[in-house]
């Protein structure tokens, strides 16, 4: 048997925590051969959430799950940690603006970001899924200068699979089928789904659909971006938890034992410089992963109204950034 690995999972009472724990501890993140200690963090309020979840968790009698450790000290939840799953965030109150919730999470990434620096293992891999999530995952790399930058990402992967769903639907194949999708920027509203490179079993998607190009403006970009308001609506006030916990798995999966042959994904990382993206921002780019590195797909052809639909994310970012500069450092 392999030693085990320590996952660190913030905010993992939430609701995201209740659908991704049990998915770790049976093995779908890092295999069934992969031993685990699971490190849960939450705020103190919250930590009489923790009895019934750990209850569930020794019902469950997981065979990989070594050890559980329950916390509200995040140098416990961090120490010695091989991944950090960033899910504990503020949630947007009423009537708060995005802004304002930048302002009520940025000190928590901060913080984390100081304590992954001085306990985490050298080698850790960072996902914030916290929102803002990007903007989160920046000032979490910035306040840890001694971990690589490249250890650090952003989820856009929800986003990435609902772009793949919209599509299998509307032509009707299997999501398996489909390869090459892009979800560029920032994981808001401004985000691009680009359908542009995507291919069916080695056919250019936009060639099926020489016919669609209405439905693809006005019905499959809307319907990506502002997916997570329809689940709120349709949850009745609850957001996403299932599918975002689904996506945690599938970025980590991807990231640790590389992405399929002649596929990419969509991963939120620093950017650097590449597709007119100045470096300095956690950007949504297509990656493919091998070794545990991520490398971001260049040279794509970008058609003008594309780069301004790309721009125009980054400026969000540069935004968001700005509101919050104090923090990075
Ligand atoms: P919940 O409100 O159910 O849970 C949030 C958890 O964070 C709670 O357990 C809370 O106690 C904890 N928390 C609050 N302050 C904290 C702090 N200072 N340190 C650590 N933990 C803290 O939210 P849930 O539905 O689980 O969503 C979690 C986060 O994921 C939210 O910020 C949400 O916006 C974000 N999402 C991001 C997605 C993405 O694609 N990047 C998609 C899903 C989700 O909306």
């Amino acid at each position: 048997m392999k030693p085990p690995i320590r996952i660190a999972v913030t905010g993992a009472t939430g609701q995201i925590g209740y659908s991704l724990l049990y998915r770790i501890a049976a093995g779908d993140m890092f295999g069934h051969d992969q031993p685990i200690i699971l490190q849960l963090h939450d705020i103190t309020e919250a930590q009489s959430f923790f009895k019934g979840i750990i209850m569930e968790l020794d019902d469950c009698a997981f065979p990989l799950l070594n050890q559980v450790i329950t916390t509200d000290n995040l140098e416990v939840a961090f120490g010695d940690a091989d991944f950090a799953l960033l899910v504990g965030a503020r949630p947007r109150g009423e009537k708060m603006e995005r802004k304002d919730l930048l302002a009520a999470n940025g000190p928590i990434f901060r913080q984390q970001g100081k304590t992954l620096n001085s306990v985490a293992k050298r080698n850790i891999k960072v996902l914030v899924v916290g929102n803002p999530a990007n903007t989160n995952a920046f000032i979490t790399l910035k306040n840890a200068p001694d971990l690589d930058p490249r250890n650090f990402s952003a989820m856009l992967r929800l986003d990435h699979n609902r772009a793949l769903s919209q599509v299998a639907q509307k032509i009707n194949v299997p999501v398996s089928k489909i390869n090459k999708m892009i979800v560029w920027g920032n994981h808001s509203n401004t985000q691009f789904p680009d359908l542009s490179h995507a291919t069916v079993e080695n056919q250019k998607i936009l060639e099926l659909m020489t016919q669609d190009s209405d439905w693809i403006n006005d019905t499959f970009i809307p319907t990506v971006q502002n997916r997570g308001s329809a689940i709120i609506a349709a949850r009745q006030g609850k957001s996403s938890a299932a599918s975002a916990a689904n996506a945690i798995i599938n970025h980590m999966r991807d990231w640790v034992f590389g992405t399929r042959e002649n596929d990419w994904v969509s991963m939120g990382v620093l950017s650097t410089g590449c597709y007119d993206i100045p470096t300095g921002v956690i950007y949504s780019f297509p990656v493919t992963c091998k070794n545990g590195q991520y490398q971001i797909v260049e040279d794509l052809k970008i058609t003008p109204s594309d780069h301004q639909r790309m721009q125009q994310s980054y400026q969000e970012l540069l935004t968001e950034q700005e509101a919050i500069k104090s923090l990075f450092n």
